[in-house]
């Protein structure tokens, strides 16, 4: 039986990719945060919870994750904990950069120091190109990173130091690139999942505007389900590599809160307005990614549309938000 530890394992990604491994018979074992609300701990994961190993851990915490990784012995390392919110980097700049790069290299150090001939997979992020695009209009494993915000420029060093400790130390550690991923478990306050539920609880008579910031952006929006197949992938490729992770179709936050909107029978037109607080103050305009590396190699394509992403979140708040 095969061992995966996963940090953020109480995250969108860390709770659907702990259903895949245990599908594949692995044992799996994860980090939480201590939390003044229990409930909250682990509440993407509590279903699963008889069949999991959960320890109280802190990516800021070196000699935890130590004791961890050496009582356990993984085969992969998943470090998909984060300050996850690009907005609110701007907000905690430095507490962003402790956790998302400091706490990459502290896992890192802590997978060289107790268990180097275990797999490493480090959560990168397309927010690392910033205002890069390549001239066919897609972002590669090529493309020049320049990010925009607190969350891209930690993820950057997160990024190159898993690189440096792959050609240093001959580690087995790699990067999925990956590109804006949603499901019903999104967090409330990331775009998709703010968008959906504020237009169902217009529908339901429960709220009478939604606002927002900039509109007009573009992202590639793919679905968690999907992206942590590619990581399970990625990480367990014979040669350790780095891999963008995308749909390859890009929305405006506009054309998606129409999509939403229209849907529920609505015009998105009446119910949205700006708040400026909802604004970055830099933006990151487009994002379209090429994953034809990572298609070619393992053969990956994402079973979900953009379209069934979008109806699959709408269903869920009509179902689970009550008059
Ligand atoms: P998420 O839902 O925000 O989950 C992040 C998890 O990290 C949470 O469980 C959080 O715990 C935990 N965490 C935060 N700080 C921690 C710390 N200091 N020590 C231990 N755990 C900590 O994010 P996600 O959407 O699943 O994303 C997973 C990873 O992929 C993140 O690294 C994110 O930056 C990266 N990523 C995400 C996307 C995307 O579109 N979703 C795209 C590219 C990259 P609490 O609940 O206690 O806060
Ligand atoms: O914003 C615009 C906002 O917060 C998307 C994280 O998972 O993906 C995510 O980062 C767009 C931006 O995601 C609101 O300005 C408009 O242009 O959903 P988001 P993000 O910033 O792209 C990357 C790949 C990650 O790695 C991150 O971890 O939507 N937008 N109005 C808004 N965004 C939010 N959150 N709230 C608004 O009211």
């Amino acid at each position: 039986m095969k061992k995966a530890f996963i940090t953020g394992i109480n995250g969108q990604d860390g709770s659907y990719l702990t259903e895949y491994l245990l599908k594949l018979g692995y044992e799996v074992h994860g980090i939480i945060r201590r939390n003044s609300v229990p409930e909250h701990q682990q509440s993407r994961i509590d279903f699963l919870r008889k069949d999991l190993h959960v320890s109280y851990g802190d990516l800021l915490d070196v000699s935890g994750l130590e004791r961890l990784l050496k009582n356990i012995q993984p085969d992969e390392i998943y470090n998909l904990a984060a300050q996850s919110h690009v907005r609110i980097s701007f907000d905690v700049p430095q507490f962003t950069a402790q956790v998302n790069a400091l706490g990459a290299l502290n896992l890192l150090e802590a997978f060289r120091n107790t268990c180097p001939d275990s797999k490493y997979y480090q959560a990168s992020s397309s927010e690392m190109f910033g205002t890069s695009i390549g001239e066919n209009g897609y972002q590669s494993e090529t493309t020049p990173l320049n990010p925009t915000s607190p969350y891209g420029c930690a993820k950057v060093f997160a990024f190159n130091i898993t690189r440096n400790y792959r050609k240093s130390y001959k580690l087995h550690a790699v990067n999925g690139i990956l590109f804006n991923h949603e499901s019903p478990r999104r967090g409330s306050n990331f775009v998709t999942n703010k968008v959906v539920k504020g237009a169902v609880m217009i529908k339901k008579g429960l709220a009478t505007k939604l606002e927002l910031g900039n509109m007009d952006s573009y992202r590639d929006w793919g679905h968690s389900k999907d992206y942590v197949r590619a990581m399970h992938m990625i990480i367990n490729h014979n040669i350790p590599d780095d891999f963008v992770v995308a749909t390859g179709q890009t929305h405006s936050v506009r054309e998606m809160t129409d999509y939403v909107f229209s849907k529920l029978g609505l015009d998105y037109k009446k119910f949205v307005i700006q708040n400026p607080i909802f604004l970055r103050p830099e933006e990151l305009p487009y994002l379209r990614g090429d994953s034809s590396k990572l298609r070619k190699t393992f053969d990956w394509t994402p079973e979900y549309t953009f379209n069934a992403l979008m109806d699959e979140m709408i269903d869920f708040w009509m179902e689970n938000i009550k008059i």
